[in-house]
């Protein structure tokens, strides 16, 4: 789908009209995969766009650069309100947010830390990542016969561009097999998270999503529907997964930034079913959450004015 374009993106400390957003071809990244990035979400409120969690996704974009050594040469604070400023520049009421910190230009080797850190941050409007359909009634997941990168291989903790190779191999098996979207496992065979988000299981009333060991990446989402479930008196436990748990499960949803809260409706050609209770109670407050619709969630919400 092509991306929405908007006027301004943040460049470097500047606000750079969408066409000029340009970099080197010896750019590192472009070569090795050595940026990192973050995708977080604006949603409209009754008072205006806010950003669902903004500080903790930037705090994120902090730890994925110290994984990789990389030094970010603007602050938390910067980051945050250059967001802010970019959201404001293009007068989205709802977007999608996509920083990333990348080594630049002027290293082609292996040893990158002589090449410049560049820091963007684009925003675009972006509707529901596995679709509207997909939200509503449900998607058809594969496990993909690519497996997780290891984590002592690629951190799996980082959300470094080059990792993705992994999960666009995954994407790609399954949607040219007719499915909607890809979980992966790792090398032991448990269930790591999708392409593109974490993976829950309900089973008997208990929720169940693998551990960051198993090769999850702390989802921001996933943390929010763990505090929700918790504040909903709905047990849910970290712990490894393997295929089978996804087979026989109640109920399963993804999580994800872009993806927000989807249900599961088939896993392997195994029948889940329609989104059931406990996937919609914690969907529908999750969207109520994000749309500044519950005042005990309110800390989750970074207004842009
Ligand atoms: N797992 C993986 C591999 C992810 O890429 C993502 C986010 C998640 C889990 C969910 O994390 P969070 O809840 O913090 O977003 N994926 C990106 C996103 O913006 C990129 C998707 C194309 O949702």
């Amino acid at each position: 789908m092509p991306i929405p374009e908007v006027d301004k993106i943040w460049m470097d400390g500047e606000l750079v009209d969408w066409k000029d957003a340009k970099i080197h071809l010896l750019t590192h990244s472009l070569h090795y995969g050595s940026g990192v990035f973050e995708g977080i979400r604006a949603y409209e409120t009754p008072r205006g766009a806010a950003v669902f969690r903004l500080t903790d996704h930037m705090k994120r974009l902090f730890r994925s650069a110290a994984i990789y050594r990389k030094p970010i040469p603007f602050t938390l604070e910067e980051l945050v309100e250059a967001t802010k400023v970019v959201i404001r520049a293009n007068g989205l009421k709802s977007c999608y947010i996509r920083p990333i910190a990348f080594r630049g230009y002027g290293e082609m080797g292996l040893h990158p830390m002589a090449a410049p850190v560049n820091v963007a941050i684009a925003v675009w409007p972006w509707g529901a990542y596995l679709g509207e359909e997909g939200i509503k009634h449900g998607v058809r997941a594969k496990v993909s016969s690519f497996r997780r990168n290891e984590s002592n291989s690629i951190p799996t903790a980082a959300k470094a561009t080059g990792q993705y190779l992994n999960s666009i191999l995954a994407k790609m098996e399954v949607v040219e097999a007719g499915y909607d979207e890809a979980i992966l496992l790792n090398l032991h065979g448990h269930v790591a998270d999708g392409a593109g988000e974490n993976v829950f299981v309900v089973r008997n009333g208990v929720l169940f999503t693998p551990p960051t060991s198993a090769g999850a990446l702390e989802g921001i989402t996933r943390d929010s529907v763990m505090r929700i479930a918790e504040d909903m008196d709905i047990p849910c436990r970290e712990r490894d997964l393997v295929r089978t748990d996804l087979y026989i499960a109640d109920e399963a949803f993804f999580t994800g930034t872009a993806a927000e809260v989807v249900p599961i409706r088939e896993i392997d050609d195994r029948v889940i079913g329609d989104p059931g209770p406990i996937t919609r109670r914690i969907q529908e407050k999750f969207f109520e959450i994000v749309r500044g619709g519950d005042k005990a969630y309110e800390h989750w919400l970074e207004y842009v004015d």
